[in-house]
């Protein structure tokens, strides 16, 4: 592709489902600068910390630029021969199903397409599944039980329309903070209107939640049955629409009666009162949209619960108005493409079935494909169980961290050690699993590529390249492609660009479709260069405008151009007979926990890192807010288990154990340990939480349940705690807990050590030494602490602080410290001292992470008489840009505001 260096490219974010437009400019001396796309129906502008941060995330440190063959540099050629004919040789030595892949919904459209048609097509096999089966497939399954296919039904507009809004397991102000900023806004717009909150802890997202109920752990499906009960009782329900558009509510209605209150009480941990408060809302308000996310995914009882809320909403007909709605948000940036192109197992292509005869005969003449995967492939968790046993014996990774992401996260490493061929395609040189590959592959990145992406609102909008493709880097369906070609599949593989991808799939959604199929992009099946190149961001259906309505009287969805579509408003479901299908589903209380494991494991995400941290870890900003792994522990369980906040914890499970730091916080709920997903071993020592994560599924949707283990807590006995910052990274980190975090001008190190050492020695052996450097050091061997510091000329290379309890210095403090110039030797002796020197600023713990602003400045303007959000932003900057912190400025102001009136 032509790229004008002078203009803004217009192309989208890559990390979460929000899917926000961005502009991207790179200047004449190659630094990048992003900004919000004013013109995108997702963001109208807004980005959060993490898109505004982007441009600090595409360097080329740490990049795979070349192909590799067991860890040596080689040429294309003989890399993609490699993979091409140990795939074929495994095939015709032990038939298409001895191979796999494992892709992503970090994929774009065109590469995710590709790679289906390769294996379901071509090799003939449905080994092919994605992180979304982590991620989206209890919502795929629920929608497909429910309405005959996986149909998001309606648009982020009614977020701002609903009366209600109910977050069921969702962290939405950290996890799609720009929805929480337009739910936010409208809420400022429209006080009366009400957000509830079910999640177990007490997260940020509290923060513009009216009721939170802190639900116990997997207690949704109780909590969803008990309101469709209320609603049956209270005469809340459309029977015009029950009667006209769905199947099986007498049944579902019977189930959910068999629970009185108190039985709904005890199963979800809430009191009766606030149930009431909660079912009387619901019943009450027209215009209500349930938004649910992980925490509804993530469990075995994923689908039940997706179901049970898809029930109140059929049982009400508030589904597909304006308004009103349930509304499954995905994750990933294309968790919907991935499922429009079939990318999991268990599907076949433009939301076509594989168990259906038709459905697979029509893909095979579309695709004039010799073999059609006759039956599903393996999901996730089976597929690499079937790689740990030797049946799959040839698997390629693609766009996806499975040692680190994967429930039995040791079980999974230690199959993908073992398996005679495995290719990684990343952008990256070392992560945990690339570690393994026998070769190597490298992708090109975000910015560098050009493709499709769908978002929650089933809304496909552009990526678009803007800087070159570094070394031999190049697209995950180029390199697809390519494989395809050489093993022998040269016609049907002989894409030259993303764009006969992208038309090739726009017509086969639309190919024998006429209205049968929700999944219909078929005016877009003659798509030529310009046309993709200039596309604007769209949602689907957006049928080929030839094809006939289906049903005949054609309201599944209006086919209104100037408006936005909704499904299922007048019924019209996928279903065979047109209708909805309630589905009777049943409480599940599993009992995880044990006396040798009494506490609950659960898991998820932070604001400022996305996953595995390949991205935002190489972002200081994004490094700052959070900079080590934790477990959030209830003060109770913190007392219990005689564990000081700020000391590290082994938090372990019968698979395996992490070591962390301990975060004692009332936000969270008796019994329970939250733990985030995303430090790896390469951030960290032993941190890996899916390492914890049993490889318990949902049966239906074979999703994992990684919210929901059982878990023990000790104190790790320290003998010493240390903190250091270095210029560069340490090759090498001799302690048993160590976390590591970019910081502005180099890296922040945390460290605990069981046993004591010779800490002069430990010191060189991180700071270095060598003739020209000068290293200070304080000794106080009586009271265990020991600081380092090591100048070259005015330049801090390093200072290291140890001690017997967790280390006091400012980390804000000696982190800027870095960067310095430390000319005057007094100067020089305080960072010994580890104190803030005459006129330094303890910031605190950074909030902000736009503006730098730390917890202590927030705390001090708040003591100067700041007593809102705003006011804090008129004084400090912080929360004005991207608005990612406001909720936590507001926590600050209130914990002041308490403090004060105590
Ligand atoms: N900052 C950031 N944003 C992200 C990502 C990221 O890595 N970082 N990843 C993206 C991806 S791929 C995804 S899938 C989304 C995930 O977005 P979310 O689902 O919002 O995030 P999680 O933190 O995984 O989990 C949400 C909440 O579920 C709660 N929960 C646990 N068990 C239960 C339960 O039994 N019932 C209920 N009701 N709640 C429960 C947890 O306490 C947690 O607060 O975020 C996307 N956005
Ligand atoms: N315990 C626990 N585990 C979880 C979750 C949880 O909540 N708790 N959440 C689950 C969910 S919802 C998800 S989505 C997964 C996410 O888990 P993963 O998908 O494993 O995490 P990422 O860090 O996003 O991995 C993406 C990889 O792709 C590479 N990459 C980036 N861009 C490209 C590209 O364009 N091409 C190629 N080929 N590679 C690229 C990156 O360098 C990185 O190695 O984790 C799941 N695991
Ligand atoms: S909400 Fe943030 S992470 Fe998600 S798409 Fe928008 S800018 Fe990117
Ligand atoms: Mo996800």
């Amino acid at each position: 592709m032509q790229i004008d260096e002078a203009r803004e490219v217009r192309t989208t974010c890559p990390y979460c489902g929000v899917g926000c437009g961005v502009l991207a400019k790179v200047a004449a001396d190659g630094q990048v600068t992003v900004r919000g796309d004013p013109d995108h129906p997702a963001n109208f502008g807004r980005l959060c910390s993490k898109g505004s941060a982007l441009a600090e995330t595409i360097d080329l440190d740490g990049r795979l630029l070349h192909p590799e063959i067991h860890g040596r540099q080689t040429g294309w050629d003989e890399a993609l021969d490699r993979v091409a004919s140990t795939f074929s040789q495994t095939i015709a030595e032990h038939g298409p199903d001895a191979v796999a892949f494992y892709v992503s919904g970090q994929l774009l459209t065109e590469d995710y397409y590709v790679a289906n048609k390769l294996m379901k097509g071509f090799i003939g096999s449905a080994n092919i599944d994605t992180n979304s089966r982590l991620c989206m497939a209890s919502s795929v399954a629920g929608h497909r039980r429910a309405f005959g296919s996986d149909t998001v039904p309606g648009n982020y507009e009614d977020l701002e329309l609903a009366d209600l809004i109910v977050l069921v397991g969702s962290n939405l102000a950290w996890c799609h903070p720009v929805l929480y900023q337009r739910i936010a806004a409208a809420r400022e717009k429209r006080p009366e209107m009400k957000v509830v909150l079910v999640d177990p802890r007490r997260t940020m997202t509290s923060d513009i939640a009216d009721l939170h109920l802190a639900i116990a752990p997997d207690g949704d499906v109780a909590l969803f049955m008990g309101l469709l009960a209320y609603l049956g009782q209270h005469n809340a329900l459309d029977r015009a629409y029950i009667t006209a558009h769905t199947t099986g509510f007498g049944q579902a209605l019977f189930a959910a009666s068999k629970l009185d209150l108190a039985g709904i009480a005890a199963a979800t941990g809430l009191s009766e009162d606030e149930l009431v408060r909660f079912y009387s809302l619901f019943a009450a308000t027209a215009k209500t949209v349930t938004v649910y996310s992980q925490g509804v995914n993530q469990s075995s009882s994923g689908t039940d619960k997706v179901n049970a809320i898809i029930n109140c909403h059929l049982a009400t007909g508030r589904i597909g108005k304006p308004g009103a709605g349930p509304f499954s948000v995905t994750g990933q940036p294309n968790a919907m493409g991935g499922r429009e192109v079939g990318g999991m197992a268990n599907m076949l292509a433009a939301h076509m079935e594989i168990e259906n005869p038709e459905h697979r005969d029509r893909v095979q003449r579309f695709w004039k494909a010799p073999d059609i995967a006759e039956k599903p492939g393996l999901k996730a968790v089976d597929m690499f169980k079937a790689v740990a046993d030797g049946r799959i014996k040839a698997l390629w990774i693609m766009a996806t961290n499975p040692v680190d992401s994967m429930p039995d996260a040791d079980a999974v490493e230690a199959a993908i050690k073992a398996c005679p061929f495995v290719v990684v395609s990343d952008v990256l040189a070392s992560t945990d699993t690339v570690r393994h590959a026998h070769v190597r592959l490298p992708a090109a990145a975000w910015g560098e590529k050009d493709g499709t992406v769908t978002n929650s609102e089933r809304r496909i909008s552009r990526q678009r390249a803007f800087m070159a493709m570094p070394g031999e880097a190049r697209p995950d369906w180029w390199i697809v492609a390519e494989v395809a070609r050489r093993m022998g599949f040269t016609e049907a593989f002989s894409h030259v660009s993303p764009t006969e991808l992208f038309a090739e799939h726009a017509a086969l959604s639309g190919f024998e479709n006429d209205g049968a199929r929700d999944f219909d992009i078929g005016a877009y099946a003659a798509v030529d260069a310009q046309a993709y190149d200039a596309l604007e961001p769209f949602q689907w259906p957006a049928p080929s405008p030839g094809a006939p309505l289906w049903p005949p009287e054609g309201d599944a969805w209006a086919r209104r151009p100037e408006g936005p579509v909704r499904f299922f408003a007048n019924g019209n479901f996928y279903t065979p007979d047109g209708k909805a299908r309630f589905i009777a589903v049943r409480p599940t209380v599993e009992t995880r926990t044990s006396p040798d494991y009494p506490l609950i494991l659960n898991t998820g995400r932070v604001r400022d890192h996305w996953h595995t941290m390949t991205r935002t870890g190489k972002s200081s900003r994004l490094s700052q807010h959070i900079a080590e792994p934790f477990a959030e522990i209830h003060p109770a369980d913190a007392q219990r288990f005689g564990i000081g906040d700020a000391d590290i914890v082994r938090v372990s499970t019968v698979h395996g154990e992490a070591l962390l730091r301990a975060l004692v916080t009332a936000r969270q709920r008796p019994g329970s340990v939250f733990v985030p997903m995303h430090w790896t071993d390469q951030f960290a020592a032993r941190a890996r939480v899916d390492a914890l994560v049993a490889p318990i599924t949902d049966a239906i949707s074979g999703q994992p349940a990684s919210k929901n283990g059982a878990a023990r807590l000790e104190r790790f006995a320290a003998a010493a705690f240390g903190f250091a910052v270095l210029a560069e990274r340490p090759a090498s980190i001799d302690a048993d807990y160590w976390s590591l975090a970019r910081c502005a001008a180099g890296w922040r190190l945390e460290l605990a050590l069981q046993a004591g050492r010779d800490w002069t020695a430990f010191a060189a052996s991180l700071l270095g030494a060598d003739a020209q450097s000068e290293t200070l050091a304080y000794h106080d061997a009586a009271g265990g602490h020991y600081r380092f510091a090591r100048f070259t000329g005015s330049r801090l290379v390093g200072a290291l602080y140890l001690a017997p309890v967790p280390v006091a210095v400012s980390r804000s403090w000696a982190v800027e410290q870095l960067g310095a110039d430390h000319a005057d030797r007094r100067g020089r002796l305080a960072i010994v001292a580890g104190r803030p020197g005459g006129n330094g600023v303890n910031r605190g713990a950074i909030v902000c992470s736009c503006f730098g602003t730390g917890a202590n400045q927030i705390a001090e303007a708040v003591r100067g008489g700041c007593a809102s959000v705003a006011a804090i932003g008129a004084v400090l900057g912080a929360g004005t840009n991207c608005g990612s912190c406001r909720a936590e400025i507001r926590t600050i102001i209130d914990a002041r505001r308490l403090q004060a009136a105590e």
